[in-house]
């Protein structure tokens, strides 16, 4: 039956929870069920209730729903009572936990005691909170402030299950790693695992202005009432720290990088310490997007020079005033000298002047900055995918050890393919810290289904080549390929107050995957899908198999029916939602599509080698080769580098013209397979996210083929040529997708 660490062989279908697994464990029971016992069943089932019958997507993947009752008996069994200390508020969440997980999961309430217990039983501590725990020190000595053990042990004729780890916030990661466990039907058998992150900071970025709206955001208002708060704490703050703490991840920018300055005023700062007062038991630090000029708009300061002595005396001054009222604040991450922010260089100082001056008040308090290297600049002429490279890796030991250096995970910005970013293996003596997009600006906003895990995987596990094969950009991130010891990733969130949290079920899937692989870069987008999937819907196979497959194709999709083969940027304008491959003119070169894919009657592409802006050159000598050379480069990268004619040969024989249309259309036909995929599993979801999960997938058809048939008109404008065999012709002419207006998309600017 069980299947040691995978998911279960023989799970019964999915079931509506409450009607036949609960009362069906009930009867099974009842004759050893003592009147205590019975109580505690009843807890349990209104507790499940409360989940079960919400099945809006509040519950992430934390539903905890009952497992089939053969399955639930045997891990209760397994299991035993729980001994988990209650002193501290990190304890008390970690018995929480595990109270509301195994009693959805198994229908009964563990019974918990805070120490000295005779029988089987779960055992959680440090050695600190539990004798247990203490006798295993020397095992725990490797494992980090954060890091845990999972064991099953024998001692003195007991078996043990123990979620051990130096610190509460250890032992509360533990405990939901075993949730997830028996969520995926997991053996517990000789159960053995130690856990530690790779990575130190692992943050959530939220892009959410202090009038509620989110940038870039696709899931409703922030998630942070700040009219309401400090005094209002808002039950959903813990929920939002319980679903990042069930991942690892340890830190919240709560503002926009476009930062208002008054986010660091003593009103707000109190508001940021509510917020931090509800993270803390959750291992949550807060952090601020500081703006750089609030020297002046708060202080009444006549510049913002960073080297000026009254300026860096009011950014010391303030990050005491942050640190009386959060103790534990994080630290600041600025977006400076960038799409009009100001910056260091409004007088005349380098980035890690600006960066210095706030580490610099940040470092008594062992506060960190996190300096943004996307730089965005029209007063800066070239390549705009050179741009970052250009201003940072002169930089290179020029930055305080408490800055990290946040880098976009490609050269221009957060799109549907890029290769990674160059800096990424550039800057040996500067930690540099990953910067992914949760929230999908470029891939569909909330109603595409767009699995992002390929995405961060694809990236994390390019090699840099740094220092030769095996280079990755992950081994930049994690410290090891240079020896740093601060490293750092974060994920632009698509969190807000949406009710599933994320503007779409499959949306959660990409804060799940971000934070699983911001805890362990190294792990694979199938196997956290796997999770995710068992988790969020069911662990039976029947339903797993085809959904992780759907997933796993999807990000390839969006990139085919949007962008396919190193194509960029072709929005239309003033919106990130449709497409606009015709978009010229304007303010700037690099705001337009021509400027990226610079289509013309002879070919197409973005000539980006030696003979053109020569990007490659900012690669590592082995990648530059790689990508400039014409018969190497890898395909779903050819147009990001090369501009070749639309009779190119692909290394199928075909032009590149076919190809191309045939990408599209590829793209269109993987929605149309998911939307199949997704209707022959309408018994095995319940309906209220079936029926969601069906309409978005309409729509994402609609706009796949949209994007497809708006796409092949302008470049077959372009190209002159005819569609290949089996494709058919866009249904209007072009003009008509010129002309389409959509006033109010979703997430853009203000
Ligand atoms: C772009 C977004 C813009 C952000 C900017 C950034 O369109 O809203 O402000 O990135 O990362 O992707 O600062």
């Amino acid at each position: 039956m069980w299947v040691p660490g995978g998911m279960m062989e023989h799970v019964a279908l999915p079931r509506p929870p409450m009607r036949r697994m609960l009362p069906l464990t009930l009867r099974r029971g009842e004759r050893r069920l003592s009147r205590r016992w019975a109580g505690r069943v009843l807890l349990a089932l209104l507790a499940v209730a409360g989940v079960a019958h919400a099945e809006d997507g509040y519950a992430l993947w934390l539903r905890h729903a009952p497992l089939e009752a053969s399955v639930a008996t045997s891990y209760r069994g397994q299991l035993g009572d729980v001994v988990a200390p209650d002193a501290t508020a990190t304890q008390r969440a970690a018995r929480e936990e595990l109270q509301r997980g195994l009693s959805g999961m198994l229908g009964v309430a563990p019974r918990l005691h805070s120490n000295a217990f005779d029988g089987d039983a779960l055992v959680l501590g440090t050695p600190d909170s539990n004798p247990v725990v203490a006798e295993m020190e020397g095992a725990l000595a490797s494992l980090g402030g954060e890091g845990y053990l999972l064991q099953r042990r024998h001692v003195g004729g007991r078996v043990l299950t123990v979620v051990a780890a130096r610190s509460d916030i250890g032992v509360l990661y533990g405990v939901f790693h075993l949730l997830r466990l028996v969520q995926t039907g997991a053996s517990l058998d000789g159960l053995d695992v130690r856990e530690s992150p790779r990575v130190q900071h692992r943050v959530l970025d939220h892009w959410d202005n202090l009038d509620g709206y989110v940038e870039r955001g696709y899931a409703g208002a922030s998630l942070w009432d700040w009219h309401t708060l400090p005094d209002w704490k808002d039950p959903r703050y813990t929920d939002y720290a319980r679903a990042n703490a069930s991942l690892g991840i340890n830190g919240s920018v709560l503002n926009n990088v476009n930062a208002d300055a008054l986010s660091l005023s003593p009103m707000y700062l109190e508001k940021t310490a509510a917020l931090a007062d509800v993270f803390r038991p959750y291992g949550i630090r807060v952090y601020l997007s500081a703006r750089f000029s609030a020297p002046m708009e708060l202080g009444g300061l006549a510049t913002a020079d960073p080297l000026e002595p009254a300026v860096r005396q009011w950014w010391r001054d303030k990050a005491d005033a942050i640190y009386r009222r959060v103790p534990d604040f994080g630290g600041f991450l600025v977006k400076a000298n960038s799409e009009g922010q100001p910056g260091p260089q409004d007088y005349g100082r380098s980035h890690a002047d600006g960066a210095n001056m706030l580490a610099d008040a940040l470092a008594p308090h062992g506060g960190i900055v996190m300096w943004r290297a996307f730089v965005y600049s029209h007063e800066a002429p070239g390549d705009r995918a050179t741009q970052a490279y250009r201003e940072f890796v002169g930089l290179d030991g020029a930055f305080r050890p408490n800055v990290l250096l946040q880098v976009k995970n490609g050269p221009i910005d957060f799109q549907p393919r890029e290769p990674f970013h160059p800096l990424f293996g550039a800057m040996p003596r500067t930690p540099l810290m990953m910067e992914f997009q949760i929230t999908k600006e470029y891939l569909g906003f909330a109603t595409h289904l767009v699995y992002l895990g390929p995405l961060y995987e694809e990236v994390l596990r390019a090699d840099t080549r740094a220092r030769g094969p095996g280079s990755t950009v992950a081994r930049v991130v994690d410290g090891t390929l240079h020896g740093h010891a601060l490293t750092g990733i974060a994920g632009v969130a698509n969190v807000g107050a949406g009710r599933t949290w994320s503007g779409s079920h499959f949306d959660q899937a990409n804060w799940y995957a971000f934070g699983r692989l911001a805890w362990n870069p190294d792990q694979s987008a199938a196997d956290i899908a796997r999770d995710w999937v068992a988790m969020t819907f069911s662990p039976d196979p029947a339903v797993v198999g085809p959904i992780v497959a759907m997933m796993m194709g999807s990000r390839q999709a969006a990139v085919d029916y949007m962008t396919p083969l190193g194509l960029h940027h072709l929005m239309a304008r003033g919106h990130h939602y449709g497409p606009g491959p015709w978009v010229d003119g304007g303010p700037r070169a690099d705001w337009t599509s021509i400027y990226y894919h610079r289509a013309d009657r002879d070919g197409i592409g973005f000539d980006r080698t030696a003979s053109g802006s020569n990007a490659v050159g900012q690669y590592a000598p082995a990648v530059a080769r790689e990508f400039g050379d014409l018969s190497r480069v890898p395909e779903d990268l050819l147009l990001w580098f090369h501009h070749v004619p639309w009779d190119h040969r692909m290394r199928s024989g075909d032009t590149l013209w076919n190809a191309l249309v045939q990408r599209y259309g590829r793209g269109v036909r993987y929605v149309e397979r998911m939307q199949r995929s997704w209707d022959a599993l309408e018994d095995r979801i319940d309906a209220p996210r079936h029926r969601q999960v069906a309409a978005f997938l309409r729509i994402q058809h609609d706009e796949a083929q949209w994007w497809r048939d708006a796409s092949v008109a302008y470049f077959q404008s372009m190209s002159g040529l005819p569609l290949p065999a089996g494709e058919a012709a866009p249904p209007h002419p072009l003009a008509y997708y010129e002309g389409l207006r959509f006033p109010y998309a979703p997430g853009d600017g203000r």
